[in-house]
């Protein structure tokens, strides 16, 4: 049914008729004059190609009949008709019969439309549900280009032409009787899409039995490409539809493969529940629910991948019923279906009173009422929770939506409109003093309530700052110039906590000093003037001197032994050695796609992370990060490759290496396995302080690069990374502290953090062989299973090894950063170990 492109081909057939070859032919077995022949033919030739050109500049210049083809789904209800059984099967007689006086019937309203009469080609009835008679159909247009907005515009008002013909009067005696009529363009993707395979499924749900559908050969196979699949689900009357996956595991890309759920028998976009792709976690409960007695579910994929696809449980269910009236000192109440999504086309209304003389106070612990086309809190046009005459929607973060009644009793609604639907909200009631919300507490504009001794402490406890403002600073605080507090361990860091720099002022020496790398200041006179001053050469760096500095720890080391003066020149794209060498053996640190900046822990795209290696103990899955150095050489930590009575770690035959993995479990083509040929943990790796904490894993064979798997700079010995500097953490690790490992590669941004700040906070815990990064304020970190991974520096256009993840204490606490190994002290070591 769903096809593509059409009109065009026909007329570029006739056009090619002119093609001259044949004409040629004739010409030369006629016996003529010689040269006069030749020269006719000649000309004829021309004629035609210039008779051609000029047809083909007509066709595509002038000739304003270009075609498209476009679908519209649509549904109305029959009033005049009662549902039988038989127009469930669209072979009945019965079902023929209604068929064809609904497709007449549309016919006639089209023809009412000057902009849907010209271009109209014709109807097919889908199906047919209860109600009094629901029928589904796709109405197919032959639309010239540029005229597209024209016939969606006629057709979004089709209500209206369906209206206009039920009140003629010379109307048909036995003519139906519409109402509720919707309609919307097929999802432009699958006409874009050349399907190779399409399918359909139809089923009835029995009372009391649970039917399950799934993509073509789950769970043994990975789900066929090109292909469309829809199935039409139903429940007897009175009931609705409950879709229940138990796994869901598409392509990442919802361009590409998806699944659309439908409060509908037709893929009317009006009527869409949730667009889904990718990889949802089985840990998470994802059931939908209908708001009739139907429902559609369509899967789209498109060139080969190896996804296993879903598996849903079907069955039928009560309507849901909501709402009603709730007494008492507290308590809670959900969505419906909380903690899965609720269904479309729903209303309830919950009346809370509590005790005479109080008030109520409101909280949502989870607040998700998000769709597209409806902005986070504004106008709520679409589904909403309304309190007190407020409305609420979109997403909000745990617990910051509270309202507080100023009488005893309290109206809840919760409207979800016919598209779009989300998880819900969970909320608690509670009886308050209205004089004194927060007993004993600071109360927060927001009106949560949060303890006394948070305010004015540096974080953000209310979740709008109310209680970081107005604050007079303790002397142990750093007083930020914009009123904020915040830690003095905060100070000089690195990092702008007070959000306008207080904290990092005057962090090094007076003005007209500057602070050398070793914290020592010197005038600004003796930069670059030839004398090491500081003492540690750093206020003879970046002077542009490329040869006859004296070497030290801060110079780059060139091939020739002389040493530069550059900060990083390592492939930053301008040989700044004299022989060239800081630009040689640099393809490395590159990727398919530009990392986005954004804090928090979120998927990463196929390819971004290419040289991230899951390190896998056999039969066990994943264990530890990797980076890949070289086509055989990984860098990890040494804590992921220490024997322990259960499990030979050091040994190579324990593991095995994927590379060019985006999702755990998921060996699609871009995925290489290796088994290892060598496993060379540092000789001085302290077990107990975590000291040296790096090895090297040599792979059984090379890897030949690709856009998935591609090695990252190894930095050099002086290679600078300072504190505040962006990089970012990537892996499979846990998610939160105790938490499970992730299925899609995650990676977060943080920064490098002072030295000395970070080390105070780890209570002088960290060798120099150690660095750390992270996000003070906590939430962004390394975990559990991120171990031996990167620590990856962007610079220039390339991504550099800062750091290999090593320990921490616990994950994304509170002023604890992530500490990793300093992969500039091992520079050496890996060049002898390894060679690269
Ligand atoms: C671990 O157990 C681990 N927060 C890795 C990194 C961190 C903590 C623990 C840093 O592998």
């Amino acid at each position: 049914i769903l096809c593509h492109i059409s009109g065009q081909d026909k007329d570029w057939d006739t056009n090619i008729q002119f093609l001259p070859a044949s004409d040629n032919k004739k010409l030369e077995k006629k016996k003529g004059p010689g040269i006069v022949g030749a020269v006719i033919g000649v000309v004829i030739f021309a004629a035609v190609i210039a008779l051609m050109t000029g047809l083909l500049v007509w066709h595509f210049h002038f000739r304003n009949d270009v075609r498209l083809k476009r679908m519209y789904s649509g549904s109305m209800r029959i009033t005049n008709q009662g549902f039988i059984d038989a127009y469930e099967n669209s072979n009945s007689s019965e079902f023929k019969a209604l068929a064809r006086q609904v497709t007449s019937q549309l016919k006639s309203i089209y023809s009412k439309s000057p902009q849907l009469a010209k271009y109209y080609v014709g109807s097919t009835v889908q199906a047919f549900s209860e109600g009094s008679v629901i029928s589904y159909y796709l109405s197919e247009f032959d639309v010239p280009q540029g005229q597209e907005a024209s016939v969606d515009s006629a057709m979004s008002s089709m209500d209206k032409l369906v209206d206009k013909e039920q009140r003629r009067v010379a109307r048909p005696s036995n003519s139906l009787v519409l109402e509720d009529v919707r309609s919307s363009a097929l999802d432009t993707r699958l006409l874009s899409t050349p399907f190779s395979r399409y399918m359909q499924f139809s089923m009835h749900t029995k009372p009391n039995e649970i039917g399950q559908i799934q993509s073509p050969g789950f769970p043994n196979s990975a789900y066929p490409p090109n292909t469309f699949i829809q199935w039409q689900l139903r429940a007897d009357p009175k009931h609705i539809i409950k879709l229940d996956f138990d796994t869901m595991n598409l392509e990442e890309d919802c361009s590409n493969d998806f699944i659309k759920i439908y409060d509908s028998l037709v893929a009317i976009e009006s009527s869409v529940m949730d667009e889904m792709c990718g990889y949802h976690s089985p840990s998470q409960p994802l059931t939908f629910l209908s708001s009739g007695n139907v429902m559609l579910v369509t899967m789209a994929s498109d060139k080969e991948n190896d996804y296993p696809g879903f598996r849903a449980k079907v069955s039928q269910v009560p309507p849901v019923t909501c709402g009603g009236n709730l007494m008492g000192e507290k308590g809670t109440f959900t969505s419906p279906n909380f903690p899965s999504y609720y269904p479309p086309r729903n209303l309830c209304q919950w009346s809370i009173q509590v005790p005479n003389g109080n008030a109520v106070k409101l909280t949502f612990k989870t607040f998700l009422l998000s769709e597209p086309g409806q902005k986070d809190g504004e106008d709520c046009l679409k589904d909403y929770v309304q309190v007190n005459g407020k409305k609420f929607c979109g997403e909000k973060p745990e617990g910051t939506v509270t309202e507080t009644s100023q009488t005893n009793t309290m109206e809840v609604v919760f409207f979800s409109d016919a598209s779009y639907v989300d998880r819900g909200f969970n909320a608690s009631y509670e009886a308050i003093n209205a004089k004194d919300p927060c007993p004993k507490q600071f109360q927060c504009r927001n009106q949560r309530c949060i303890k006394t001794e948070l305010q004015c402490d540096g974080w953000n406890d209310c979740g709008d700052m109310s209680d970081e403002l107005d604050c007079k600073c303790k002397p142990q605080d750093i007083s930020c110039k914009n009123g904020l507090c915040k830690p003095m361990f905060w100070k000089c860091d690195g990092v702008d906590d007070c959000g306008d720099q207080t904290d990092e002022l005057n962090c090094g020496c007076k003005s007209g000093l500057v602070t050398c790398k070793n914290n020592e200041c010197v005038s600004e006179k003796h930069l670059c003037d030839g004398i090491d001053n500081c003492g540690d050469g750093s206020d003879e760096l970046n002077c542009g001197r490329s040869t006859g500095v004296l070497c030290s720890d801060l110079t780059y080391k060139c091939k020739n032994n002389k040493c530069i003066d550059t900060v990083n020149p390592e492939c930053d794209g301008t040989p700044d050695c004299e022989d060239g060498s800081d630009e040689e053996n640099c393809d490395c640190g590159r990727s398919l796609f530009k990392t986005s900046r954004i804090v928090g822990g979120e998927n990463t795209q196929d390819g971004e992370f290419p040289w991230q290696v899951s390190l896998h103990v056999k039969g066990a899955g994943h264990v530890c990060g990797a980076s890949i150095i070289s086509p055989q050489w990984l860098v990890t930590a040494a804590h992921c490759v220490q024997d322990d009575p259960r499990t030979r770690y050091s040994q190579p035959g324990t593991w095995e290496a994927y590379l060019g993995l985006h999702i755990q479990g998921n060996t699609a083509k871009n995925v290489v396995k290796r088994n290892l040929k060598q496993v060379i943990a540092h000789p001085n790796y302290n077990a107990y302080t975590y000291d040296n904490d790096i090895a090297l894993m040599e792979l059984d064979s090379p890897v030949t690069y690709s856009d998935y798997i591609r090695p990252i700079c190894l930095p050099s010995p002086q290679h600078d990374f300072p504190a505040g500097s962006t990089v970012w953490i990537t892996g499979w690790g846990a998610t939160r502290e105790g938490g499970f490992a992730a299925k899609v590669l995650q990676k977060a941004e943080v920064r490098i953090i002072n030295y000395s700040v970070c080390n105070d906070l780890m209570k002088a815990q960290l060798t120099s062989r150690m660095l750390c990064a992270g996000v003070l304020t906590g939430g962004v970190d390394a975990c559990q299973g991120d171990s031996g991974g990167p620590l990856s520096s962007p610079s220039g256009s390339r991504m550099f090894l800062a750091g290999v993840v090593s320990w921490g204490d616990g994950c994304a606490r509170r002023n604890k950063p992530g500490i990793y190994t300093t992969v500039t002290k091992f520079r050496g070591w890996v060049k002898e170990k390894t060679g690269v």
